[in-house]
């Protein structure tokens, strides 16, 4: 069975990774501790390729990366790539969105996943992305997941991310829907 590294160390995103992948018949790894990836990239493609070249690089193995983030449309895209970097913690970030948005009525945003997959050599051999639309909420509401989840009310079902349960957030999220794209291949290279 070949390996994937994971090179995300992101707990959110790997709990997700995990389930998404679950039909790939990979040996699943995570991105071993020692590696740490600069992320100085100016858009989300740029960042994904990076994490996943240096860790297939390192590990000699196949890596799979994501790039995510939320665009908020009042904010001009913010936080954007920065989006894990707006503050220390999820708990803060969620505040500083808010206070930003106060008053403001166009509450419209949305998240991207860019994903990226490496051979052992560091060659990309697979990319993706995908959006899901949304607004901003008022007041966090839900317990799942992870990031911007409670605050980010999904378009069509009108849950937050928070309030989905795994397989409803992973049928509508930007990070379920770019990885769909590439699961055929993954299938080719891993089956
Ligand atoms: P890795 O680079 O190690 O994977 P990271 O958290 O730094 O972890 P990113 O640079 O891609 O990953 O930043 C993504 C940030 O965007 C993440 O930290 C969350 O704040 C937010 N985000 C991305 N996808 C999300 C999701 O599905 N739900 C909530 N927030 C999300």
């Amino acid at each position: 069975m070949k390996k994937l590294y994971l090179a995300s160390k992101n707990q959110g995103k790997i709990e997700e990774y995990k389930k998404l992948l679950l039909g790939v018949n990979c040996q699943l790894f995570l991105q071993p501790k020692s590696i740490e990836v600069e992320e100085n990239g100016s858009t989300f493609r740029e960042n994904a390729i990076k994490k996943a070249s240096e860790v297939s690089k390192k590990t000699r193995n196949y890596a799979i990366a994501d790039d995510s983030g939320i665009c908020i449309d009042a904010l001009n895209g913010k936080p954007g790539i920065y989006s894990s970097r707006y503050a220390e913690n999820d708990k803060k970030r969620i505040e500083r969105v808010l206070m930003e948005l106060d008053g403001e009525e166009n509450r419209s945003a949305f998240f991207i996943a860019n994903i990226c997959v490496c051979s052992p050599d560091g060659e990309v051999i697979l990319e993706s992305e995908a959006k899901c639309f949304g607004n901003i909420i008022q007041n966090p509401r839900g317990k799942s997941g992870f990031g911007y989840d409670p605050i980010f009310e999904e378009l069509s079902s009108k849950l937050t991310f928070a309030e989905m349960n795994n397989n409803l957030k992973d049928l509508c999220s930007h990070r379920g829907k770019a990885l769909k794209k590439i699961i055929p291949q993954l299938l080719t290279i891993f089956n």
